[in-house]
């Protein structure tokens, strides 16, 4: 068993929780930055890290605040740290530029400085992501694709990669940075459009909803399944030299076929059930993405599990689940 350290910044989110998940399986002492507010309200907050709290070591602090991460690194002396923590939400950085911005940007900056001065040997993973290509100028997508992002979320991503980038080139530091396209699970945030989707099924098949309002249902994505992206972050600081991968299924979908999957997985119609609104639109999409891994299965032996459907039907029946009923639509235990 390995006795590295390891410290996770968003480790209450979706990657976090599995990443944490991953890092206690191969032995790895886990620490977590969370929000004070998160030790305060743990029922609420840390659910998604509940069933292995009690074998990670969480430590207050906040990515606003150059001081709480320092103080961590230096204490914890971490020889890795994943860097995962962000305003995430692409349409949220529309309504609030400056607090994403301001988060996303400092927050690594102020992260790869504190490594830098107080764990210098320490690995860092940057959670780069496919919103940095934006308006995409070829497809599919490689570590060599222009960036050309959409939004004030796909910039702050582009400032945290140039960051990673720069720490690794002019002082040294072992820093890589994942562009990882859009991966999902039952862990997926609400707001996200996989999970508004899958969860706005079981409200239609308990009988709690009659419709699922959605904004661009033409965006096209390439959907993997979160736990075995995790898989490659870890993999990534394994390597003898730190570097940038692309993890992407290598598939894409529409937002309409994935509506059109999860509907009929519960033997419905999805026209009978989405109704789209302009409200829902955003001021700059992101047309087309589509990811090309070749580099991290030559370099890192990484690789999908998860088809399209199967990541569908994990996240249907796991909402079908939470709200008390089957994909046919009995109540279970009935
Ligand atoms: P989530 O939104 O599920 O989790 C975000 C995490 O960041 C949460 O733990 C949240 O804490 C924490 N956080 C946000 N703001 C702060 C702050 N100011 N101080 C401290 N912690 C903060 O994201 P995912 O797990 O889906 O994604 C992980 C990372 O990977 C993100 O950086 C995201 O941008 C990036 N990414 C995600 C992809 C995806 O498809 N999932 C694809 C490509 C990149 P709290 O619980 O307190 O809110
Ligand atoms: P994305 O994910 O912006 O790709 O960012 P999201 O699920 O929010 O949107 C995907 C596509 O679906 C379209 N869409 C809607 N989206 C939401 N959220 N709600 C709707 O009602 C809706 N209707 C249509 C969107 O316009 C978009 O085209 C995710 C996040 O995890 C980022 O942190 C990460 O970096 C990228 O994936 C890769």
């Amino acid at each position: 068993m390995s006795h590295r350290k390891a410290f996770i910044t968003g480790i209450t989110g979706q990657d976090g929780s599995y990443l944490a998940e991953l890092l206690v399986s191969k032995g790895y002492e886990v620490h977590g930055l969370v929000r004070r507010v998160a030790l305060e309200d743990p029922g609420h907050r840390l659910g998604r890290i509940a069933h292995v709290r009690d074998r990670l070591i969480l430590h207050a602090g906040s990515l606003e605040s150059f001081p709480s991460l320092y103080q961590i690194v230096r204490r914890v002396q971490p020889d890795e740290c994943y860097h995962l923590a962000s305003q995430s939400f692409v349409s949220y950085s529309f309504d609030d530029e400056f607090s994403t911005l301001n988060t996303n940007i400092n927050g690594t900056h102020y992260l790869l400085a504190a490594v830098k001065e107080a764990a210098p040997a320490c690995r860092f993973y940057f959670a780069g992501s496919s919103e940095m290509f934006g308006k995409a100028e070829e497809v599919p997508q490689t570590e060599l694709t222009r960036f050309h992002p959409r939004s004030a979320y796909g910039i702050s991503k582009v400032a945290g990669f140039d960051l990673t980038r720069n720490y690794r080139e002019a002082y040294g530091l072992y820093a890589s940075s994942g562009i990882l396209f859009n991966h999902e699970s039952a862990r997926r945030g609400y707001e996200f459009v996989t999970r508004k989707i899958t969860s706005g099924v079981a409200a239609i098949v308990a009988g709690k909803a009659k419709q699922v309002r959605l904004g661009n249902l033409e965006a096209r994505r390439d959907w993997g399944h979160a736990p075995d992206y995790v898989e490659a972050m870890w993999m990534m600081l394994q390597q003898e030299v730190p570097d940038d991968y692309v993890v992407a299924t290598g598939e894409t979908h529409s937002v309409r076929e994935f509506c059109q999957m999860a509907f009929s997985l519960a033997g419905l119609d999805y026209k009978d059930y989405v109704v789209t609104d302009e409200l829902l639109h955003r001021p700059a999409e992101v047309d087309l993405l589509i990811g090309n891994p070749a580099k991290a299965s030559s370099t890192l032996g990484w690789t999908t599990h998860t088809s399209f459907e199967m990541l569908v039907r994990l996240m249907v029946e796991a909402d079908c689940h939470a709200a008390g009923v089957s994909l046919a639509g009995k109540t279970i235990g009935a």
